[in-house]
């Protein structure tokens, strides 16, 4: 279905209230006098702007994946009229973005929700009008609060909470907390499937995210990292970049699409979803032709030389169960932590307790020793001669024996990186090229020290046989096979995807229109969609429509009217970013420099005016609802425990508190001082608690104590254990009809695989590749109706929303720029757009820049403007991820022109 189609489908919608009086509004000064809603905790905190006056108000900016930027807003007479950066704040250091100067149109959007709504029509769908009408606050949250106790009552696990990106960003507990509070195990995300960037950083360094030493680094490479448009934040990473190219850093893209950050440095086209072969010739490269690598990392710095056997498990001593390495210097196995251990081996065969055992970097290196250049040109493109001289040059830059002092510790010097984005770790077999870049910087010693690629979480490592353990947060192998059960406990289906770090939303939308073929016996009774779009943002969106037409109550604290609200039964409108009390960790990620590497500190926001409309923040909505269903003590104990406050700062558990008061004994925690709450943050808008510069690498916290996984051992357990819960049970991983394929990708070794991105047999003779473009934040902030963000897209980007192809491709096909056309997907979405002919993008690829075509009849019409390449995923299993569940961003598609009507 397309917008076009939707469009003329939709019947007359009637046009209530709220949408009227939002028309005849036309400039922001008439908004100021907007009715605030007296009954809410933040009125009754008083108005920290007095009218009458102008005012530079601290703020930060609520408008991006890593909100560090501090700004300050001018206030007039009660009416916010100027962004501008706060020059005091170190992380931005007074600069600001499009995204965050635009800040003025999220709080004036004449398009947001102004008053609770009721739907009257229970009829549900993207093309149904639900009869919107306006009811007061009281009557709706006794509505939300009685279907959730009579669901709570029948079974707890009836509720089910999915968040996406614009309620993650609220940093509040009561997103990630809800579960806890309200005592249910169901909760799914709209920004899992297709934002799959952690799996690495978790698996390989117990890390949320990686993060570039730009500050250091000489030779960068990154592949479907697209750093020009996703990551150059106006705060500490775009400063990191610029700097690093003045001073002459080498910056290497492959990618279907020439970036932004392509234009300074090397472009290397390749076809979407085959940069583990790329990666395999790399790695080839280095072991069996270059035969140069960094031999201490292999040997201390990773489990390398940790023995395994035939079924690729480590040979452990017998009685301590340590893991066992052949130490060359006296020809003995010894257990890893052996103070005696001198030299252990990484090569050759050795007997030990009786059985025939091999160092694992053995493993690693047979697995690449037919990856050739010549084969990885096969399957992506790239010429063999440019994968050796980008290898050569990265070993040679790595200064492998090098090393520096920082603050009187001496790190290995390792200037190079080799860095994944979601481009392509979230395509085929991504997770496994994800692990297979990490084992290139491993091999080069560059992981975790001065110039490399470095994670963020700080000194929070936990060791397990000598190897750093799996990132607590994101609960892996063994812990769910503990807890895998059938009939299954929960709708997230993570059981089934052990290395999901997210609830595996496809087949949670599965489940609840089929419960028994995912091993339920119960089914959902209340959903609570909060800043979440899985219709735009994910894919198969008509079956997601068939599930929450399934599901007998929605509401939602929504900003504006989206594709998700059009489904809920009450709607609770939200403040903006301006209006809100907030904070935010403010520490520099994915690209850091000399400057911003060491930053951490918490940044602070308040309304900076008068509430515009009669809505209410997120927080106070979710204190109020759990003070209904007599949830205030565990609420306020959850509060105490995430922020870990005790003592004077924290919670008393039996009082019912506003959002604000937390929030002031929350600051106080931090700062550990009774006078740096609210009042202090409000004149500073920060406070920053810089950690030590070695602390910054991970490397200070890892030597002598902890080693990386070079050899997976850990994706090999998983799949072990997956299946092992399989047999107990006698069940199969739910919906994929060959098991072996749900299987495939629980290898400890790099390991390539033909997939539905590499079998060309049929007429979908094209793949198509997305990316992120800088004005423009997904649906993030309400900026699809941000008009003024609109206008920069549409005249300052030069590619606007268009759909891509390359010339060569555009005169074999007999396309044009400005034809209309029509793209349809091997799993059978289909797509309208109109072309755009450019040298930028790979002549077998169709590009799609962001993201387009809402089709919600309820935003700003501006926003329905491009396509929703999204259409053209599928969660079908045997084409998402096997691990996590995950989505392939890539599609074989076919192109033609659309008849002109
Ligand atoms: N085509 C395409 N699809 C993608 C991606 C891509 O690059 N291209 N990226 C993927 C990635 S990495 C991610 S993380 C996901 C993100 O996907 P989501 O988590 O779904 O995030 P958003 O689209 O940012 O926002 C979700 C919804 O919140 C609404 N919204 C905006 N502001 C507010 C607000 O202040 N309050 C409330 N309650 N709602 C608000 C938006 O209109 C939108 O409907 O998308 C994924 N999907
Ligand atoms: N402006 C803006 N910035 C954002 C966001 C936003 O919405 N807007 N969202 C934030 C979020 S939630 C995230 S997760 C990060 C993600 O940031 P990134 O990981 O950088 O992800 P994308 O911007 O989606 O870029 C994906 C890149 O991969 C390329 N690509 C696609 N397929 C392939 C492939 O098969 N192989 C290779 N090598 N490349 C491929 C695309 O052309 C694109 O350049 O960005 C964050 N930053
Ligand atoms: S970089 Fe991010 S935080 Fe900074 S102004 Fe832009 S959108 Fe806001
Ligand atoms: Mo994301």
């Amino acid at each position: 279905m397309n917008t076009k189609s939707l469009a003329n489908s939709l019947p007359k919608m009637s046009r209530r209230s709220f949408l009227k009086s939002s028309l005849a509004i036309t400039g922001a000064a008439a908004l100021g006098g907007g009715t605030a809603f007296a009954g809410t905790a933040l009125a009754a905190s008083g108005n920290p702007v007095p009218n009458g006056n102008a005012k530079w108000v601290k703020h930060y900016c609520g408008s991006c994946i890593w909100p560090n930027c501090g700004t300050e807003v001018k206030v007039v007479n009660g009416v916010a009229v100027e962004v501008r950066g706060n020059k005091e704040h170190p992380s931005n250091q007074g600069t600001l973005c499009p995204r965050g100067a635009a800040q003025l149109m999220n709080l004036y959007n004449p398009y947001r929700i102004k008053a609770p709504l009721k739907r009257t029509n229970p009829e549900k769908g993207l093309d149904v009008d639900p009869g919107w009408v306006e009811i007061s606050w009281e009557e709706a949250m006794d509505t939300v609060t009685e279907k959730i106790r009579a669901a709570q009552a029948k079974d707890p696990r009836k509720l089910m909470m999915m968040y996406g990106f614009a309620g993650n960003l609220h940093e509040t507990p009561f997103v990630k907390l809800f579960t806890a509070i309200f005592g249910t195990p169901n909760y799914s995300m709209s920004c899992g499937p297709l934002c799959e960037v952690h799996h690495a950083p978790a698996m390989f360094n117990a890390t949320f995210v990686d993060r570039i030493d730009a500050g250091r680094c000489n030779y960068l490479i990154t592949f479907g990292r697209n750093l020009g448009g996703s990551a150059m934040f106006a705060s500490g990473p775009g400063r990191a970049m610029a700097d690093a190219v003045d001073r002459g850093m080498k910056l290497v893209v492959f990618d279907p699409h020439a970036t932004p950050d392509a234009s300074k440095g090397e472009w290397v086209p390749i076809r979407p979803g085959t940069d583990n072969a790329v990666g395999m010739a790399m790695l080839h490269v280095i072991l069996y032709e270059l035969n140069t690598f960094d031999v201490d990392a292999v040997k201390n710095r990773c489990n390398g030389p940790y023995l395994i056997d035939k079924q690729g498990d480590y040979v452990r001593h017998p009685e301590s169960n340590k893991p066992l390495i052949w130490d060359e210097a006296d020809g003995k196995a010894k257990v890893f932590d052996d103070p005696t251990l001198t030299n252990p081996a990484i090569l050759g065969e050795y007997t030990v307790n009786g059985v025939s055992a091999f160092p694992a970097f053995v493993a690693i290196r047979e697995s690449v020793a037919t990856a050739t250049p010549e084969w990885a040109e096969e399957i992506s493109s790239v010429p063999a001669a440019d994968i050796r001289r980008i290898t050569k040059n990265l070993v040679e830059a790595a200064c492998i024996g090098s090393t520096i002092n920082i603050d009187g510790f001496e790190f290995p010097y390792r200037p190079v990186a080799v860095t994944v984005g979601r481009g392509s770790a979230n395509n085929m077999m991504g997770m496994n090229f994800y692990i297979l870049a990490d084992i290139i910087n491993m091999v080069l010693g560059a992981i975790g020290v001065p110039g490399s690629l470095l994670h963020a979480a700080g000194p929070k490592f936990i060791f397990e046989d000598g190897m750093m353990r799996e990132n607590p947060i994101a609960f892996y192998t063994t812990d769910r096979e503990k807890k895998f059960s059938i009939p299954n406990n929960d709708y997230t289906m993570k059981q089934f995807y052990p290395l999901s770090r997210f609830p595996v939303l496809g087949a949670t939308m599965g489940a609840i229109l089929d419960p028994q073929k995912y091993y339920l016996d119960y089914e959902l009774e209340v959903l609570f969609p909060h800043g979440a779009n899985p219709f735009q943002n994910d894919a198969d969106y008509e079956t997601t429509a068939k599930a929450f037409q399934k599901v007998p109550f929605i509401f939602t604290v929504g900003y504006h009217l989206d594709e998700t609200s059009m489904f809920c039964d009450i709607i609770l409108p939200e403040c903006s970013h301006m209006e809100r009390y907030q904070n935010r960790p403010i520490n520099e990620t994915m690209t850091v420099g000399l400057d911003s590497i060491a930053l951490d500190g918490l940044n602070y926001k308040e309304p900076v005016v008068d509430l515009v409309y009669n809505t209410r923040q997120y927080d106070d909505v979710i204190v109020e609802l759990a003070d209904r269903l007599g949830l205030t003590p565990k609420l306020n104990t959850i509060y105490n425990g995430f922020y870990k406050l005790s003592g004077e700062f924290s919670l008393d558990p039996g009082k019912k508190y506003t959002y604000p008061e937390m929030l002031d004994i929350r600051l106080k925690g931090f700062s550990g001082s009774a006078s740096k709450g609210v009042e202090y943050f409000r004149e500073h808008g920060f406070l920053m608690k810089n950690i030590p510069l070695k602390e910054c690498y991970e490397y200070y916290f890892f030597k002598g104590k902890g080693r990386l996984p070079l050899y997976n051992w850990r994706d090999l357990s998983a799949g072990r254990a997956l299946q092992r819960s399989l047999d107990k049970y006698g069940v199969k991983v739910p919906a994929w009809d060959n098991q072996e394929e749900a299987m495939r990708e629980y290898t400890p070794v790099p390991k390539w695989f033909d997939n539905h991105l590499t079998n060309k047999s049929d007429e979908f003779d094209m793949t198509v590749a997305n990316w992120k473009i800088s004005p423009r934040s997904l649906g993030l902030g309400g900026q699809d109706d941000n008009v003024w963000l609109r206008e920069v897209v549409e005249t300052w980007e030069y590619d606007g929303l268009n759909i891509q192809i390359n010339p060569v491709t555009a005169a074999a096909k007999g396309l044009k720029t400005g034809d209309k056309v029509i793209i349809e997907s091997q799993h059978g979405g289909k797509v309208e757009g109109i072309l755009q002919v450019t040298n930028l993008i790979h002549p077998e690829v169709v590009g799609f820049p962001a993201q387009g075509g809402r089709i919600s009849q309820f935003m700003n019409p501006i926003s329905r403007k491009g396509s929703n390449y999204n259409r053209l995923l599928t969660y079908k299993e045997g084409y998402v991820l096997s691990e996590n569940g995950s989505v392939s961003v890539s599609s074989r598609v076919k192109i033609s022109k659309a008849e002109v009507k």
